[in-house]
């Protein structure tokens, strides 16, 4: 970053054809990998739009058997501080992947200036990161919450970030006592494993003095039975969104009793409005909920190589459409209180039902497609079901092989973990739209998966 080039993270758990896809469509010229993930780039390389010569791959770790430069060849052996002044403030620093409000993954374009903008502006309150702290962050750097909140803020505070490559109960609970951790950055299903986790007890958590929760919602009991478990550790929820760097609110004073359901208060620098179906703005102070509109530093440059779809998503004044539906209190205090874009969270991952639905029908027996997000308490997270009109005689084992055959295709978060339900046809407008606000009204009933 600091010497000026754009740097597209790619989610290690991506299939061949994804990790392409993201590799091709961000127009990357070098390949930074894991020596882990060659067999994954490998696989990738037949569907590359550029072919990658051995001096456009810098592995970020020793691996003998492999052609390729380190990271360590190129930085020298001791990596020194230096200071670079090539970056542009406006330049795209990031390009993480993201659906928005509508159809499939489109990269971000979040630039030097949306990142400092961000830092600044989440560096208060319970949120405050200093040296002597040490932040947890298993939430992948692919994703803008690992990235800016899990590892730029630490660094550019001199907070130190403890890096684990994925949640596992034990792991992340060792980490904690022994690091210290002051900070840790969650997503509300690792509440509910950690709650019933028999192992919790064993370890001293006694540094923890914040937990951030965000990328989905979090509920008020999972909050109060959390506080209960660690009593010293505040849990802050934190609202926003890849387009957004990604914090618009959080609850950086702290709760105040009655007030758990809320996200929080917008960060210093955002203004929002909050805009109704007709287009006229709510009256906060009657409890009209309105979808959120944020303007300010933090919003990004737009949707690379994509402007139809910037256009649709920041109207005239710099107003950046969220897509969530929210009421504001006369206290500032924010709720979501529904989702008015397509979009599924998988444990906090995104998932774009018209990625899903594009995948779907390719497999042969699968002859139209409908996907919603489905919430389950159990894992405070939404599963993600597909609604299908299939060919084939025994339904059954059709619809097993679809699931089984989209493991197969594409990321963990994306399988098929709310299962499948077979319909004679997908519920679509005249025009040929996927209603999926009936489906997902169906699915609050559906007990037939
Ligand atoms: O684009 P994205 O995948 O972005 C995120 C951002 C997560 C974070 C994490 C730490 C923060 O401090 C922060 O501010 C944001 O997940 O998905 C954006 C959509 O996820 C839903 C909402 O629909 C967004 O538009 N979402 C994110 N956080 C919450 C949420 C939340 N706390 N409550 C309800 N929905």
């Amino acid at each position: 970053m600091a010497a000026g080039v754009t740097l597209s993270p790619a989610n290690a758990g991506y299939t061949p054809a994804e990790l392409a896809h993201q590799v091709n469509d961000s127009g990357a010229s070098l390949i930074f990998l894991a020596p882990s993930h060659l067999a994954l780039f490998d696989k990738a390389r037949p569907l590359l739009k550029r072919s990658f010569s051995p001096d456009r791959i810098v592995l970020l770790s020793e691996n003998p058997t492999s052609p390729y430069k380190t990271i360590y060849d190129i930085l020298g052996p001791k990596i020194t501080t230096q200071h670079f002044d090539r970056a542009d403030a406006g330049a795209t620093a990031w390009l993480c992947y993201s659906s928005g409000t509508t159809g499939l993954p489109k990269g971000v374009m979040t630039s030097h200036f949306n990142i400092t903008s961000q830092i600044q502006a989440g560096n208060v309150g319970f949120q405050r990161m200093r040296p002597g702290d040490a932040v947890l962050a298993f939430i992948p750097y692919s994703h803008i919450y690992g990235a800016v909140i899990g590892l730029l803020q630490p660094i550019s505070q001199g907070a130190a970030t403890v890096v684990l490559p994925r949640f596992d109960e034990v792991p992340v609970l060792k980490a904690i006592e022994k690091f210290k951790i002051t900070l840790g950055l969650f997503v509300p299903p690792v509440f509910i494993v950690l709650l019933n986790s028999p192992h919790v007890k064993k370890y001293d958590l006694s540094s923890l003095k914040t937990i951030m929760s965000g990328a989905a919602p979090l509920s008020a009991e999972l909050l109060h039975a959390f506080t209960a478990l660690i009593p010293q550790c505040r849990i802050i929820q934190a609202y926003g969104m890849t387009e957004t760097s990604p914090n618009i609110a959080n609850m950086h004073r702290g709760i105040s009793v009655g007030r758990e359901y809320s996200v929080g208060r917008l960060l210093p620098g955002f203004q929002a409005r909050l805009v109704k179906e007709d287009g006229e703005d709510a009256d906060s102070s009657k409890g009209e909920a309105g979808e959120l509109w944020v303007r300010g530093p933090c919003v990004m440059k737009g949707y690379h190589n994509n402007p139809a779809a910037t256009n649709d998503t920041i109207a005239p004044g710099g107003w950046l459409k969220t897509g969530d539906v929210v009421t504001r209190d006369a206290d500032g205090w924010i709720s979501v209180v529904d989702r008015k874009k397509e979009l599924i969270k998988y444990k906090g991952f995104q998932v774009a039902p018209a990625e899903m639905e594009g995948l779907l029908i390719q497999h042969q027996d699968v002859l139209d497609a409908g996907v919603v997000g489905v919430y389950d308490p159990k894992q405070a997270t939404e599963l993600v079901r597909a609604y299908l009109v299939l060919g084939g005689e025994d339904k059954e084992k059709v619809a097993q092989d679809v699931a089984s055959w989209v493991t197969q295709q594409a990321a963990k978060a994306k399988h098929l973990s709310g299962g499948i339900v077979v319909l004679d046809a997908i519920p679509k407008s005249p025009s040929g739209k996927i209603l999926r606000k009936l489906l997902r009204e169906r699915a609050k009933n559906d007990t037939d998966t």
